[in-house]
């Protein structure tokens, strides 16, 4: 809601009332020239960048979806191919949406896909998700039978969290994973984060700079950790195999919350003796910025 796109996009969307599931319709044929044109920008940046940097699941699942560089894809499209593969649609929302909506498409198996493509002068970042991070970010990975599990459980268990009052523990643990998650692949390190793998300047500060920390991925230890949303994280967490994610697709987090309430906050760039610390940053990056 900060970049032009979103205000563009927010006056549009609120011009009809949304329906109850916040759902509209993609719009497809309305997409101008131009429009497609940034969805190739970005696609054919990506797709130069990702061989030995996204983790294989990423790559089959893109080659395997009708997604190109060429158009915007269509989402009825990509539905048809997820649901024969993992039982998932990727519907159209008009960009943010209420938490609880969020979590009951998730716990549906309905991925809510922003329509709308950020501008031409805005390819590097922006806030709200949009048609590139939300459909060449995610959907490749939702083709993969775990994560497509994982995403489900997020909803079921962000329904949850919010009765619970720890909606912020739980959103820490898809953001650190399933947003900005790395895996160990026997060839090396690997993205699988939508957030990274939709970003080629984090693609490349992820697993290149020298400035960010790589830990080894643990639930309680996530849930404590806070992160940012305006800029590169100064942690990442790395998975051993993206089949770790299988067990937390089926625990009780419960018992963990309470668990991490007793213990406090962390911050974005700490580290515990207890941590499995890959690369120790030196978080040169984070520090030569301004303060606020
Ligand atoms: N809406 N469209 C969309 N995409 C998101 O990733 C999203 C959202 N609403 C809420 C939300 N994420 C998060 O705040 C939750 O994961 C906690
Ligand atoms: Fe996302």
């Amino acid at each position: 809601m900060k970049t032009n796109d979103m205000v563009k996009h927010g006056a549009a969307a609120s011009a009809k009332a949304p329906s109850a599931d916040w759902t509209i319709d993609q719009g497809w044929a309305g997409y101008s020239a131009q429009e497609h044109a940034v969805w190739r920008t970005l696609f054919e940046r990506q797709t130069r960048l990702l061989p030995g940097r996204a983790c294989d699941a990423f790559i089959d699942g893109m080659h395997r979806l009708p997604m190109g560089a060429d158009a915007i894809p269509d989402f009825r499209a990509l539905s048809e191919v997820l649901m024969a593969q993992t039982g998932w649609q990727v519907v159209a929302v008009p960009g943010l949406v209420p938490d609880e909506v969020f979590f009951d498409h998730l716990a549906h198996r309905r991925f809510p896909a922003g329509s709308f493509i950020r501008g031409p002068h805005q390819l590097d970042y922006l806030e709200e998700p949009d048609v590139f991070h939300d459909v060449f970010g995610h959907v490749p990975m939702l083709m993969n039978p775990v994560i497509a599990d994982f995403v489900q459980a997020y909803g079921v268990g962000g329904l949850r969290a919010r009765q619970l009052g720890v909606l912020h523990q739980l959103a820490r643990v898809y953001w650190y994973t399933v947003e900005f998650g790395l895996v160990q692949q026997a060839d090396g390190l690997r993205i699988y984060g939508s957030g990274i793998a939709s970003s080629s300047i984090e693609s490349l500060f992820a697993l290149d700079d020298p400035s960010p920390n790589h830990v080894g991925f643990a639930l309680a230890r996530v849930m404590r950790t806070r992160y940012r949303i305006d800029d590169f994280q100064e942690s990442y967490f790395v998975l051993d195999t993206l089949d770790d994610l299988l067990a937390l697709a089926s625990i009780d987090f419960a018992p963990v919350y309470q668990r991490v309430a007793n213990q406090g906050e962390l911050q974005p760039g700490d580290l515990l003796a207890e941590d499995r610390v890959l690369q120790r940053g030196t978080g040169g990056y984070h520090r030569s910025k301004p303060g606020p």
